[in-house]
């Protein structure tokens, strides 16, 4: 059986990479699975893609923010029409298990229904000027042509996060989906192809990073870059970015810390736990990968996490009973086999987990066990550095201000949570955990589109996804002055009176 062969979208038109080569998609489940070949493409694709978004930008620029909103309005209608096939599609790309990809395609109607409510917002500032007969006012523009490097763990909301903010603000998209998961932003694109929006809007590039990213990177005629994925990766996109002066969003890492006090719900932390650290094959940059406990709590707390992990049905994510899925590809399982190594070298001990899954259904496909350790102390490679895999620490507190220290002791700040029934605690672990996000009585994953996401430190360089944050982004500031005295004003030297 030949694979479905997709092409690259430039200007409205389905293309073949001009470099001749494709890669597959393939089932991190089962191997078997092809889920279709795509375009390798390099930076002649990139060229191409973005003098279409340039075109395309001159008209796009003036269509009015609320028409350009009603496109997206109508995506998020077609997208809920489709959102069984995208999520089943997803699955069998991505790995993580239906009712995950639901939430997935979810995440993206969220997205296009508040982003097209802002199409008729876009709010600007008036305000009184100095002088008299003098109209002053700040307006959002457009910025232009943004590129987008997008990431596999969320291969549809993601992208809808980057694209949809940027279409109703009037911009024209170049976007790289990442390798492994292609076809979600397909699906995306389609679905506001449909809803009416016009060639050379959105482009698709699919590839590899350093031959279909870098070159959106540093192409002239782009004005801005998204990025979500690796801190390593968005050093460079930075750094290249930085070369131009382009404006550059970086989501990247983080180790994201759970907190459990003597006074918490111990059974709500635990369903909290489980969900925060094994979700998504805990292959979120918000996963709970550290859990800070209380050391009357902790042996108690302990034993039943992992029994808990133990019981986890793991497999394929089409099979509804199924709740932990793969690992994304052999590199990620390969990341886990060498913490859990190096977790064990430095004295953390092993509870459960710690090796991948490959017999009998597991054969075909990227598995790890769910995976826990204990002893782990804030100093340790495993309590500060990201594994992106279905692995959690556990450490010891003595009480609240260590576990607060500990929290932040890292490099990273994305996603931080506390269970305590204690409201000064609470309000006490808003205030002091560096970190973007902050839950209280839930775990580190599940924010939700219309709030600011992003984090402090290693985790991004200031940006925020989501809510007005993303405006910010993709909308560059023009402030507007209309004299209407009909004689030369000079603003700090004229008094005005
Ligand atoms: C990510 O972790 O890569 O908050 C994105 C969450 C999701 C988005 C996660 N809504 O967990």
């Amino acid at each position: 059986m030949s694979n479905h062969l997709y092409k690259n979208l430039i200007g409205g038109e389905w293309v073949p990479a001009r470099t001749g080569k494709t890669f597959l998609n393939v089932n991190p489940a089962d191997s078997d699975d092809i889920v279709g070949e795509f375009p390798s493409s390099g930076a002649e694709d990139v060229d191409a893609a973005v003098t279409a978004a340039a075109i395309a930008w001159q008209t796009w620029r003036l269509v009015p923010a609320p028409k350009r909103a009603e496109i997206l309005y109508r995506t998020g209608e077609i997208l809920t029409q489709r959102k069984e096939q995208y999520a089943r599609e997803m699955t069998r790309e991505m790995g993580k298990v239906l009712s995950e990809t639901r939430g997935d395609v979810q995440e993206a109607i969220d997205t296009a229904y508040y982003m097209a409510g802002e199409g008729r917002r876009l709010f600007g500032q008036t305000t009184p000027s100095e002088l008299r007969s003098k109209f002053a006012m700040s307006v959002r523009m457009p910025v232009g042509v943004v590129g987008m490097i997008a990431p596999w763990n969320f291969p549809m909301a993601i992208p809808s996060w980057k694209l949809f903010p940027a279409l109703v603000c009037g911009n024209t998209c170049v976007i790289k989906p990442a390798e492994d998961t292609p076809l979600s932003t397909f699906n995306l694109v389609q679905s506001l192809m449909d809803a009416g929006l016009p060639p050379g809007v959105v482009n698709i590039v699919t590839g590899f990073g350093p031959d279909a990213g870098a070159p959106i990177v540093s192409h002239p005629g782009v004005r801005a870059i998204s990025f979500t994925g690796s801190s390593e990766v968005g050093r460079m996109v930075g750094q290249t970015a930085a070369g131009n002066f382009k404006p550059c969003s970086l989501e990247m890492g983080g180790k994201n810390a759970m907190i459990v006090l003597e006074d918490a719900n111990i059974d709500l932390a635990l369903d909290g736990a489980l969900w925060g650290a094994f979700g998504t094959t805990g292959q979120r940059c918000t996963a709970t990968s550290r859990i800070l406990l209380h050391k009357k709590i902790a042996a108690e707390f302990t034993e039943k996490l992992v029994a808990r992990a133990d019981a986890l049905k793991v497999g394929n994510g089409l099979d509804e009973a199924v709740q932990m899925g793969p690992q994304i590809n052999q590199q990620q399982i390969e990341t886990s086999i060498r913490y859990c190594g190096i977790a064990q070298k430095e004295g953390a001990k092993l509870l459960t987990g710690g090796s991948p899954l490959e017999d009998g259904t597991f054969d075909k496909g990227h598995f790890f066990a769910p995976t826990v350790f204990a002893g782990v102390k804030p100093g340790m490679r495993i309590a500060r550095e990201e594994v992106f895999g279905p692995v959690v620490a556990l450490i010891e507190c003595t009480d609240f201000d260590e576990a607060i220290e500990a929290a932040n002791s890292i490099q990273y700040g994305l996603s931080t949570a506390l269970y305590s029934r204690d409201v000064n605690k609470a309000f006490r672990a808003i205030r002091d955990l560096e970190a973007g996000i902050t839950y209280v009585n839930a775990p580190t994953i599940g924010a939700e589109v219309h709030l600011p996401f992003g984090g402090v430190k290693q985790t991004g360089n200031g940006h925020r996804e989501g809510g007005t944050g993303a405006l910010d982004f993709y909308t560059t500031w023009k402030s507007v002055y209309v004299d209407y005295s009909d004689k030369l004003q000079r603003a700090q030297i004229d008094t005005g009176e």
